[in-house]
């Protein structure tokens, strides 16, 4: 096992994020980033302001082009507080989302029978037409409601006040259900405020940094990279939990290699030995927190010998860790992670690193979790929306209500046709997201897909959701195209500006003007007063103080904060936003609503003989499965590879190398065979994926057949109690190592 040393961290991550894993042939394919070929010296160039598109951090950066036109080169924003002016391989790659000639180049309309995933192209007037048709005929059938959005990205944004206008308040993304939604209602139940995107942790600022499941390295989020690489170079201590020997692990002090599934026993144990041991922020717990007694109470019995038992983290390192946390408090953060979905006590286990944070008294403290500040623009003036008369909650009653956001596993579930429902989802739009690799369980996806009346699928490539669709609209690229002003939280408020660096390349249309031309056919004029979308831009921005003109010029404009209050517990008086105005370490909304109000370790299943857990996470250089064709991409990596632990490799007499078929708990098997990595890196009781590949679309000639999908795996739910988020790391395989001669669907 090769150890860098945080010397060499440092070092790596000095020449610019994006180096930060990278080996030398990777790298020489970002020197070639554009589709036809490299940048003549002293050739003049043009630049125009975006934000990237190829994740959601959406960095703000230049876009060069030559006088032809023609897209030579995207850098960072100097004056961005996501980047700093550097990008991240992805986003440098993002010019290959441009060049893709596998893109999506024409409406397309299916025809024949439902299901018959065969289509013919048609003109924009046809297939809206088409689609405003179907969709007044479901309002006047079963109401606005019935039709739902999924929709993931800048540009859902637009294609939201459509549908809203339209009367529908069913929108939903999988970022919430299969992301971060345990994490926000986690911490909204503790703290009263969520964490957001980008995540207000103080990490530049940080001497602790504890990571449970929270691949930062892989896990690509540039500032945060950026920024743990900061307060490493000043001495920070790296403290990463993971049954897998991820690169944050690489780089940190303690490596703790839990056993999968029983991170709350540590989590529990942890906050026994800092109250337990008196190294809790007293002044800061009695002025602020509700419910420390019974907290003490609690976690009497959860000793680090108890968790030993359960985690097999021995209790000298968990005290250890523990001392350390306490000993660099309130500089200290114990990340809330991201992906959070694992094992369905997921809000549970935030909820205790929500406890965890307020015991060392990190929360609105520098070093810790700081207060961060958005700008408002004001609405372009037009009618409100219509008050809708149901929700997809009615489908759920008494459930879920903790939750603000819209389930989209909630929707595909209100789609199956129920007795005791008097209304299913009849239509789908779905606007950047690739349903098929992102939600769990494809069956019941496909079940929901097979009962309605409309599916229009908005993307910029022929993705494997798209086959199913009835109508296919072709959106441009981010970087052909303005969208919606940037105006994400930060510690400064800031707003940034993506417009066109080249027209649309083929029949394609960017998503405000789909988004009107779709409202002008429901009859929803009023709600799209503006011309384009520069008079709406224009119109927002000089209500704050700035112009088109202006944003054109500098992409980034900083703001002064309203509020001085980046840290803010300092001993001032401050009231939550929870039932009894203080950060409530014992939650008495849960308790309401009959859930555990203090974290419990419940144990989950362990795997069959012969089976392992079916782990995954995150490739530097890709985006889930939407970079999996991307030219530029796809040459760093073209596969994904199954990790496997020598011990393991050695029962099934694998090969590095060798091509295996995974089959699940449920006799699901891959539609393709994956490579076999054999490392110490992962546990003896798990495998590894990254997720994203594996595609079974025949129309993505790059990416279809390489490496093995963990989407199509994922055939068990561990379903949160509480928000209703996809557990979905109790899945578990086996090897199948002769070709089971599987028929794959394209
Ligand atoms: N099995 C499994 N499931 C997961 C995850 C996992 O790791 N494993 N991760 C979960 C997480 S954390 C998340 S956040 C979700 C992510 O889920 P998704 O957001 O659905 O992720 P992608 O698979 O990248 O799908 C994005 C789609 O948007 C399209 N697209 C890209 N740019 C544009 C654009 O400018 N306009 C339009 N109209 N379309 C565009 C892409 O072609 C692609 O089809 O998945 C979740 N589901
Ligand atoms: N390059 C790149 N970066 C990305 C993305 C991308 O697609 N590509 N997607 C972005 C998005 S939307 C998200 S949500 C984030 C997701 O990124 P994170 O929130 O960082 O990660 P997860 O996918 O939850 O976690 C993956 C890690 O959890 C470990 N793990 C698995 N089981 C357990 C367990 O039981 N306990 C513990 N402690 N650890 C466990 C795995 O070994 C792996 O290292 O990444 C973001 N950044
Ligand atoms: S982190 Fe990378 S892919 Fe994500 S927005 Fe920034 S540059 Fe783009
Ligand atoms: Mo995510």
């Amino acid at each position: 096992m090769k150890h860098t040393t945080r010397r060499d961290f440092i070092k790596i991550s000095g020449a610019g994020a994006g180096s930060l894993l990278f080996a030398k042939p990777a790298m020489k394919a970002f020197s070639q980033v554009t589709g036809d070929g490299t940048i003549h010296p002293g050739e003049k160039l043009h630049r125009t302001p975006t934000y990237c598109e190829v994740c959601f951090w959406k960095c703000a950066g230049w876009v060069y082009t030559d006088k032809k036109g023609k897209i030579k080169k995207i850098i960072g924003n100097e004056n961005d507080p996501h980047c700093n002016g550097r990008l991240c391989p992805r986003g440098t790659g993002g010019i290959g989302m441009y060049y893709d000639e596998d893109r999506l180049k024409k409406p397309l309309i299916r025809e024949g029978k439902p299901g018959s995933q065969v289509f013919r192209e048609a003109s924009w007037e046809e297939a809206l037409d088409y689609i405003a048709n179907k969709m007044q005929d479901i309002k006047e059938k079963h109401g606005p409601e019935c039709v739902a959005l999924f929709s993931h990205g800048t540009g859902g944004k637009m294609i939201s006040h459509t549908l809203k206008a339209f009367g529908s308040p069913n929108i939903a993304a999988p970022s919430f259900a299969q992301c971060r939604g345990p994490r926000e209602v986690g911490f909204t139940a503790t703290y009263g405020e969520d964490v957001m995107s980008p995540e207000r942790t103080d990490i530049r600022d940080t001497r602790c940094l504890v990571l449970i499941g929270s691949h930062i390295g892989e896990n690509m989020h540039n500032g945060q990279i950026q920024e743990m690489s900061a307060a490493i170079d000043k001495g920070a201590t790296i403290i990463t939990v993971d049954p897998r020997y991820s690169t944050a692990a690489s780089h940190s002090k303690y490596w703790l290699p839990i056993k999968p599934a029983t991170d709350i026993a540590l989590l529990l144990a942890w906050i026994h030995v800092i109250i337990n041991e008196e190294l809790y922020d007293k002044e800061y717990v009695k002025k602020y927190t509700f419910g420390f007694n019974e907290l003490k109470d609690h976690v009497r019995d959860k000793t680090p010998e108890w968790a030993y038992g359960i985690t097999t983290i021995e209790p000298d390192i968990i005290r250890k860790t523990a001392r350390e946390m306490a000993h660099a408090a309130p500089a200290v953060i114990v990340h809330p992670g991201r992906h959070v979905t694992w094992y369905g006590d997921d809000t549970q286990r935030s909820r205790a690193i929500a406890i965890l944070n307020a015991l060392l008294g990190s929360w609105g403290r520098r070093g810790g979790f700081y207060v961060p500040e958005s700008v408002h623009l004001p609405k372009f003036p037009g009618p409100d929306y219509p008050k809708p008369k149901r929700t997809w909650k009615d489908a759920f009653p008494g459930q879920y209500n903790l939750v603000n956001e819209v389930l989209s596993t909630g929707i595909c579930d209100a789609t199956i046709p129920n007795p005791d429902l008097d209304c299913n989802l009849k239509g789908w739009i779905v606007y950047g997201t690739n349903l098929m690799a992102s939600l769990p369980d494809q069956g019941k996806t496909l079940k929901a897909i097979d009962n309605l009346e409309l599916l229009v699928v908005i993307d910029t490539m022929p993705m494997d959701t798209a086959s199913y669709a009835d109508v296919v609209l072709p959106e441009c690229t981010y970087l052909e195209r303005y969208d919606v002003i940037r105006t994400s939280p930060h510690r400064e408020p800031h707003i940034a500006l993506r417009m066109p660096a080249s027209e649309p390349l083929y029949d394609s249309k960017p998503n405000w003007w789909i988004a009107k031309e779709l409202g002008k056919r429901l009859g929803l004029e009023a709600y799209f007063p503006w011309k384009n979308i520069e008079e709406l831009l224009d119109w927002q921005l000089k209500q704050v103080g700035s112009s088109l003109e202006e944003m054109k010029r500098i992409g980034v404009k900083k703001l002064k904060r309203e509020y001085d209050d980046l840290y803010f517990l300092n001993g001032e008086e401050f009231e939550f936003n929870t039932n009894t105005g203080k950060i409530e370490l014992y939650s008495t909304e849960l308790a309401k609503e009959n859930f555990d109000p203090l974290p419990n370790f419940t144990p989950h299943p362990e795997p069959p003989p012969g089976y392992y857990r079916l782990n995954y996470g995150r490739a530097p250089m890709h985006t889930f499965s939407r970079t999996a064709n991307n030219p530029n991409l796809w040459e760093i990596k073209k596969e994904n590879l199954v990790w496997v632990n020598p011990k393991v490799a050695k029962l099934w007499d694998l090969k590095n190398g060798q091509y295996v078929w995974l089959k699940n708990q449920d006799g699901v098997i891959s539609s393709f065979p994956i490579k076999v990595r054999i490392t110490e890196r992962i546990r003896w009781d798990s495998v590894y994926m990254v997720h994203g590949f594996g595609h079974t679309e025949k129309r993505l000639t790059r990416a279809y057949g390489h490496g093995a999908s963990d989407s199509e795996l994922v055939t068990k739910v561990a379903m949160d109690p509480v928000m209703g988020g996809t557990g979905m790391r109790g899945n578990f395989v086996t090897f199948l190592t002769e070709n089971p001669g599987k028929e794959v669907a394209s």
